[in-house]
């Protein structure tokens, strides 16, 4: 967790930086797309070069430089530097450093940072999780009907169109109210804190979801996969919820009995 901590820490200052660029460029001709592009393989960098100097044989799963493996075949980092790349690149100040570290096949430790908020969000296996200093707790809506929920809408050279607006469709009639705020691992970490009540998304990628699903279940809360018995890490579609939703919302966004 130290060296996770520090790793993020480092990284962030020039991404604090970066952000406040893309804050002037919006309103330039040219727009602030390849700068963005440039401040996510630098953020990336700086953290897998802080990793490494720490723990040289762990492998690393990267958003930007893909897949290394590393001389331990156990350990791999799975490290998204800026999920919400696009509220980042529109100067919306809510995207994330997410780092998780897996041994074999299970996540073991976990942390999303907001460097704009600078809110830490962390976990370990088996010892819970931290929203900054407090402990988290998932919330206690036991009905569909008092929940907020988040999701992710699919976009332009995405699949899931069609499949989504039939879910969000049934979802809105059966809840307090749907919300959209663009970044995973916050979409995660939100409901561990007890934010929302639950999340789902379909079409992810192990980076975006790796340490927020260590965040829910060690808050109390259910993470699986939305339609099957696999792994979300595998699938890339996700259903997270607080200890009471997990099989009446499923059912809710599948339309099933
Ligand atoms: C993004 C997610 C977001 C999702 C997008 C995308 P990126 O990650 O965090 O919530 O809806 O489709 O995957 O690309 O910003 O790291």
């Amino acid at each position: 967790m130290t060296v996770m901590v520090a790793a993020a820490e480092k990284a962030a200052k020039a991404l604090k930086r970066d952000f406040g660029e893309v804050e002037n460029l919006q309103v330039s001709r040219k727009g602030p797309s390849d700068y963005v592009s440039a401040a996510d393989v630098k953020t990336e960098k700086t953290l897998v070069a802080e990793l490494s100097k720490a723990r040289p044989n762990f492998g690393f799963v990267l958003e930007e430089g893909g897949i290394i493996t590393g001389a331990d075949s156990e350990h791999r980092w799975i490290i998204d530097p800026i999920d919400g790349t696009t509220n980042f690149l529109h100067g919306i100040p809510h995207f994330a450093i997410s780092i998780a570290l897996q041994r074999g096949t299970e996540i073991i430790a976990g942390i999303v940072y907001n460097p704009i908020t600078e809110d830490w969000y962390r976990a370990e296996k088996g010892t819970g999780a931290f929203y900054n200093n407090h402990r988290m707790r998932v919330s206690a809506h036991r009905s569909l009907d008092d929940s907020v929920v988040a999701t992710g809408i699919p976009h332009k050279g995405r699949p899931w169109h069609e499949e989504f607006i039939q879910q969000s469709q049934r979802v809105m009639s059966a809840t307090a109210g749907i919300r959209r705020f663009g970044t995973a691992s916050l979409d995660l970490a939100f409901v561990a804190v007890g934010r929302f009540d639950a999340y789902w998304e379909m079409g992810l990628k192990p980076w975006d979801i790796a340490a927020g699903i260590l965040l829910v279940q060690e808050a109390g809360g259910f993470v699986a996969d939305l339609t099957g018995p696999g792994s979300p890490l595998d699938t890339g579609n996700i259903l997270a919820t607080n200890a009471q939703l997990q099989a009446p919302l499923r059912k809710v966004i599948l339309g099933t009995p």
